[in-house]
């Protein structure tokens, strides 16, 4: 069946692969953004190949705007089957002692806040029909803290905590709730993190081969496709020579 699938963050990264593999799979995507070219050039490929696609633009630390949208849907767009609660950031790698007040504010504001605003507003239509799936995209590091990581890593253990709150509170009805837990993934990550430093950013994938955006959508769609009685409840998705959120074994 098509479903109707909302992803946040959708211009870039792992939220861009999971609009394209989505699309390939037949549904209907929402594309949600902050970038309206970006969007609107992503519709266009994706409305070429013959999907459906709308996209709304608002940043999901705007919970006025972000509700002024969702409450705006058209009626055909209400009964989202799949939420995927991509958009995220990591700002910054420095001891914690050290670290930058305002990147502290928006990583909890776009990580922690942005994704319960969505989580908010979107499942309590998902629990009446009884129906849906919510995908986050938390991290490895949000199984341990890795050195200068602290408050990146403790976003993505309050995103797999909250993930994790949201399974009980939904396990009466027929809904159900993943937590991707990606590593080394090369998209703009890295140099959003080092603001712009593109050096630093492209040193991070050296030596290893990452993974792709493409490699995590792949994982949410097997996860949204499972037969209904599976929950993918947890999935830890590391590039080959990774071990963990601190060990990489660059050759
Ligand atoms: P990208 O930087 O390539 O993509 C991030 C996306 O999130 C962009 O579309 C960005 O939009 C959007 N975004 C950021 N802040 C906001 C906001 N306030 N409101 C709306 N959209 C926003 O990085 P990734 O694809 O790698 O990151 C996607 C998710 O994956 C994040 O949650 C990240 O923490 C997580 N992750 C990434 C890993 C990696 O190694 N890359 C590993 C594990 C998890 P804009 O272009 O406007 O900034
Ligand atoms: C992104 C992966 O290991 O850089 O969450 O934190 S890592």
């Amino acid at each position: 069946m098509n479903k109707i699938v909302l992803i946040t963050g959708a211009t870039s990264g792992i939220g861009l692969g999971c609009a394209r593999k989505f699309a390939e799979n037949g549904d209907k995507l929402i594309l949600t953004g902050r970038n309206e070219q970006k969007l609107e050039e992503i519709r266009k490929e994706l409305t070429d190949k013959g999907t459906q696609v709308l996209t709304l633009v608002f940043d999901v630390r705007d919970r006025e705007k972000a509700t002024q949208c969702i409450n705006a849907l058209p009626d055909e767009w209400k009964a989202i089957d799949v939420l995927v609660n991509n958009a995220g950031l990591a700002l910054g790698l420095e001891p914690e002692y050290e670290g930058s007040f305002e990147d502290w504010e928006t990583m909890i504001d776009t990580n922690i806040k942005g994704l319960l605003t969505m989580t908010r507003l979107i499942v309590p239509g998902m629990v009446q029909r009884d129906r849906g799936h919510i995908i986050n995209i938390g991290s490895v590091a949000g199984d341990a803290a890795y050195a200068n990581g602290n408050v990146y890593c403790a976003t993505k253990s309050a995103v797999k905590t909250i993930t994790d709150g949201l399974r009980l509170d939904v396990a009466s009805s027929a809904v159900r709730v993943t937590n991707l837990k990606p590593g080394l993934v090369e998209t703009n990550f890295s140099n959003t993190r080092f603001h712009g430093d593109t050096e630093r950013a492209a040193n991070v994938y050296k030596g290893i081969k990452p993974l792709t955006g493409d490699d995590i959508a792949d994982v949410a769609v097997y996860a949204a496709n499972a037969p209904a009685h599976v929950q993918i409840a947890e999935v830890l998705i590391l590039a080959t020579h990774q071990g963990s959120g601190s060990v990489i074994v660059r050759k």
